[in-house]
């Protein structure tokens, strides 16, 4: 990247002064040079743990902006890392060296709303905490749901196939999105409109078997076939009646088996069912400030215990606290839970979810975080934690300080387990010790090395684990389909993505 590609740049942008951002000097004055700190939010992850150094970032307003900014990087081979919230955590949404950053930021415009089929459509820069304020008055909400939701960006969330909080009872995005608007990085930066209103065709609908089901791919896709540019999504009601709790159990075996009771139970209005273990519990209260939903503490030597949230979602309160009542009185009576608190109001409906929200961001404020977010059978999860710190103990890891704690915790309804392994410094030993054993030790159990982060520059060595050969090279010829040149994400998703034969 060089003055004459920022000025070439500018030139295709309304406002260029808000729109670009660089810290390439204006050799005629006609833009003003960035402070390189104006850029470092760009340039690094959530984590702290990837570092890029692009001097250039381009916040379209449009589409057709997308699309001219596109077609000029083909035309000069220039690389581009498409940026929604920047929340990511496998480093898929920050520059490795110096390419362009085409950030969302710019594009936040809800398009339409229908509040009889409750679909929303929405440029992909639009911040999903907001999208659900702009919903929650007319009785709709956002079927996806995570902690990051005040910065991430819908846009980020469909590319990333995000989960979250509720997957277990909305579903993943590839059931909930119906449409979506995307620009290929091609000659002449084509505008992909695939179901949605306006865009020609047919638009969001709920059905349409009308040839490939293309917008699936760039669900999960991590920017390697294009920038999304809008979408439309299906959006749920917004339930009136709510209830959460935080129970403890006694082991992992009672985390299993309260899952299947409050299932068998509690039926349609479970909203969503996370554990953590008692490590992460511990974290969250030093680090948050948080105060302990339970009256005693393990005593010292004792085993330690697990937790479950439980939340309900309805449309008749009586009937949700009589069934989730006779749920906590069974599980009660017959031993399962040793103790637990129910959420009275709003406030503590709020404080009892952060304790499990506030995982993430404990364990940053602990140390430098290696996080793995897998998938398999729930019977299996926790073992992988144990093995992992016996590992850690073996090679005196934790003796020596440089790991300071390794939680478990999830999404037990979707069988996705988290774990934070939070160490005192980025380490290549640390790293090592981990990696590639801890995705062998996914693959015997059948799982995946990838529930719901992706890929990005992390796992894009390790994708073998989870697929095959054969399917492996179909992901790389769909992906030079789309991206001919290999400008978009070039070295992440796929082994060996920069290797790829490239057309043109
Ligand atoms: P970014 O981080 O900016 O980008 C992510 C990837 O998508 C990158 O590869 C980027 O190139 C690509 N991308 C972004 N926008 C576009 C676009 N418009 N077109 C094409 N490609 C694009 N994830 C979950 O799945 N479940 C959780 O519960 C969850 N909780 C989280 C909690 C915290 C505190 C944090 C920090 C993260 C969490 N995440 C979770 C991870 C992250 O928030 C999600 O992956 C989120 O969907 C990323 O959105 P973003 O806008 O920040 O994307
Ligand atoms: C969550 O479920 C997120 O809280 C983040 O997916 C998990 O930070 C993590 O490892
Ligand atoms: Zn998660």
């Amino acid at each position: 990247l060089d003055a004459d590609d920022v000025a070439h740049l500018r030139s295709l942008l309304s406002t260029p002064d808000s729109s670009l951002v660089t810290t390439i000097p204006s050799p005629d004055g006609s833009w003003k040079e960035a402070a390189p700190e104006d850029l470092v939010s760009y340039n690094v992850d959530w984590m702290d743990k990837y570092h890029g150094n692009s001097p250039v970032l381009v916040k379209p307003k449009s589409t057709d902006e997308v699309s001219k900014v596109l077609q000029y990087c083909y035309q000069k081979r220039i690389a581009v890392v498409p940026q929604g919230g920047n929340t990511g955590l496998v480093g898929g949404g920050v520059p490795i060296y110096d390419e362009l950053i085409l950030s969302t930021e710019g594009m936040n415009q809800i398009r339409e709303f229908d509040d009889v089929s409750g679909i929303l459509t929405a440029d992909a820069g639009g911040i999903l905490e907001s999208l659900s304020n702009f919903l929650h008055p007319k009785g709709y909400m956002m079927p996806l749901d995570l902690g990051a939701k005040g910065s991430c960006h819908i846009g980020g969330n469909i590319s990333t196939n995000a989960g979250g909080l509720r997957l277990l009872r909305y579903g993943s995005l590839h059931g909930t999105v119906l449409g979506i608007e995307a620009v290929l990085p091609d000659e002449n930066g084509t505008v992909l409109s695939i179901n949605m209103p306006g865009g020609g065709g047919a638009g969001a609908l709920r059905k349409d078997n009308t040839g490939y089901d293309l917008k699936q791919l760039f669900i999960g896709a991590e920017g390697t076939l294009g920038v999304v540019t809008g979408v439309s999504i299906m959006t749920p009601r917004l339930p009136s009646a709510y209830n959460v709790a935080v129970l403890s159990v006694p082991d992992f075996a009672s985390v299993q088996k309260v899952f299947k009771e409050t299932r068998g139970q509690l039926g349609e209005i479970l909203s969503a069912f996370e554990f953590f273990d008692h490590e992460g519990l511990e974290m969250v209260l030093e680090h948050t400030g948080a105060q302990s939903p339970f009256e005693s503490a393990p005593e010292e030597g004792a085993e330690k215990p697990f937790y479950v949230l439980i939340e309900t979602s309805g449309s008749n309160k009586d009937h949700d606290d009589e069934k989730l009542g006779s749920l906590l009185e069974s599980l009660l009576e017959n031993g399962t839970i040793s103790d637990g608190t129910l959420a009275q109001d709003e406030t503590q409906v709020q404080s009892l979810w952060s304790l499990r929200e506030s995982l993430p961001e404990a364990a940053g404020k602990l140390g430098r975080v290696y996080k793995y977010d897998l998938s398999m059978p729930v019977k299996d999860m926790y073992s992988l934690v144990e093995e992992a710190r016996e590992r850690f103990a073996e090679k005196g890891l934790d003796k020596d300080g440089s790991i300071k704690t390794t939680v478990g915790y999830g999404h037990i309804g979707d069988g996705n387990l988290h774990i934070n392994i939070v160490a005192k410094d980025w380490d290549k030993k640390v790293e090592q010790t981990i990696e590639p054993w801890i995705y062998e030790a996914t693959a015997k159990r059948n799982g995946s090395i990838s529930a719901e982060h992706g890929l990005g520059l992390m796992k894009a060595p390790y994708v073998g684990y989870s697929k095959t050969d054969p399917a492996i090279a179909v992901m790389q010829q769909i992906r030079r389909l789309f991206d001919p040149r290999g400008i978009l994400s070039p070295a992440k998703y796929l082994p060996q993505a920069s290797e790829l034969p490239l057309q043109g």
